[in-house]
């Protein structure tokens, strides 16, 4: 098979890549590792920065985001027995949008293969060759087990943080960073209305907790724990029963609770790799970065390094220039940079830290307050949260 651009990783970076190609009249083929029914179920991410659900709308698939997505204009933190409001939209006269990962997932799945465009799912032993060469390689089987090679010109590395296409650079062009928390997320998605119209991020002495949603009808909720707790031993009961007691801590309410219809639980890292290129081969999304899931930035992260890599793209095809490409690692690292600042201080502000003692604590505590006391204080929450304008 031949291509212009060969995409390793069917999530929201590759999906989102292959279609701002194809409507610039760039080619491009998909591998992906698992079906297309694991990663339309997959649950993950849920609000988009308000440039991301723009995009969408621009490249044509925003109906299903529009009609079912919810708009906020703002958030809570709750924290010692009160809740305050961030008002995102009077701060930054900007809104979010809850829509859910795998919504985003269904549809550039659905109008790619609607279009007759490839994605060769439960793709295996992917492998990529040649990419520092001009005539780059991915070579896999396919479903039926048939070996597959695929020339290109370059290679979307869209496979996220446990792919192959980073572990494909030699380790010593590899520049990255990483910090990893002494706790990680346990998520649920229950079948029970939201008990807030808004997100509500809740600092107590327990731990934090963070409710979300994904429709009128689907609750997202998350609790602190510690990084090797097994998911056995939090039978439904008790997630409600810490929940409640996390989540409800300004008194005079209660969480709707329902059937639980999944629940995991994520580790916690921040990680960079600054080597966003080798060659033909371009780092996007969660396999150049990953940021703990406080700030919602993940999924809006990858979104912005496909922006700059399908407008590098394009130059070098409709205009003969190399330059984007050259530049395209400068171009993300300083967005990448302030979002990792911003998950990294969102997750130090609202979690409990078993390293932390008496006098964090209180810092802590004086931190919330003065964040949601005072404009300023607020406004730099707000305009990371919604988004950060484009440099
Ligand atoms: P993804 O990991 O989404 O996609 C990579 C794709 O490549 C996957 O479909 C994978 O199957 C495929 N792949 C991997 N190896 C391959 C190979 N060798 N060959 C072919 N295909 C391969 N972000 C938030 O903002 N909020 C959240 O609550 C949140 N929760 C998360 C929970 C979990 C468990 C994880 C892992 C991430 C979460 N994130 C969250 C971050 C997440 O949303 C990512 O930022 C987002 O999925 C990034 O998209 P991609 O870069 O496309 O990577
Ligand atoms: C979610 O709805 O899944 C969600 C919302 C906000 C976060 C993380 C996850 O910070």
């Amino acid at each position: 098979m031949k291509t212009q651009v060969g995409i390793v990783g069917a999530g929201p970076s590759g999906l989102l890549l292959a279609r701002m190609l194809q409507l610039r009249g760039i080619e491009s083929i998909i591998i992906e590792g698992r079906s297309r029914a694991y990663i339309e179920a997959r649950i993950r991410a849920g609000v988009m920065e308000h440039w991301v659900a723009a995009l969408i709308d621009e490249v044509g698939l925003g109906e299903r985001m529009r009609r079912e997505g919810l708009v906020h204009d703002g958030l809570e933190i709750s924290f010692a027995g009160q809740r305050r409001r961030i008002d995102l939209k009077g701060l930054t006269g900007k809104s979010i949008m809850v829509y859910g990962q795998q919504e985003f997932v269904k549809d550039f799945v659905a109008a790619r293969l609607d279009d007759g465009l490839p994605i060769h799912f439960e793709a295996g032993d992917v492998s990529i060759h040649d990419v520092d060469g001009d005539s780059p390689k991915i070579r896999f089987t396919d479903k039926d087990g048939a070996p597959q090679r695929i020339e290109c010109d370059f290679i979307g590395g869209c496979d996220g943080f446990h792919g192959i296409c980073r572990p494909s650079i030699p380790a010593a062009k590899l520049t990255t960073f990483e910090k990893v928390y002494p706790f990680a997320w346990l998520g649920i998605l229950a079948e029970a209305a939201p008990s807030s119209d808004e997100l509500i991020y809740s600092n107590h002495d327990n731990g934090f907790a963070l409710h979300s949603m994904r429709s009128p009808e689907l609750t997202r909720l998350y609790l602190q724990v510690s990084p090797d707790e097994d998911i056995n031993d939090w039978p439904d009961d008790r997630i409600w029963q810490e929940l409640q007691t996390r989540l409800t801590q300004d008194g005079g309410w209660r969480l709707n609770e329902g059937p639980v219809q999944q629940k995991s639980i994520t580790p916690m890292r921040s990680f960079v790799c600054e080597t966003m290129r080798h060659g033909c081969l371009f780092l996007a999304g969660d396999s150049a970065h990953i940021v703990p899931p406080t700030g919602a930035k993940g999924m809006n992260l990858a979104a912005a390094d496909v922006r700059v890599l399908a407008g590098a793209l394009t130059d070098f095809y409709k205009s003969d220039s190399a330059a984007g490409l050259d530049h395209y690692a400068d171009k993300c690292l300083g967005r990448i940079w302030k979002a990792e600042r911003f998950s990294w201080w969102m997750t130090q502000m609202l979690h409990l830290s078993p390293e932390a003692d008496g006098f964090d604590r209180r810092i802590q505590l004086a931190e919330l307050d003065y964040i949601t006391s005072s404009e300023a204080g607020a406004k730099s929450l707000a305009e990371n949260y919604v988004g950060l304008p484009f440099d």
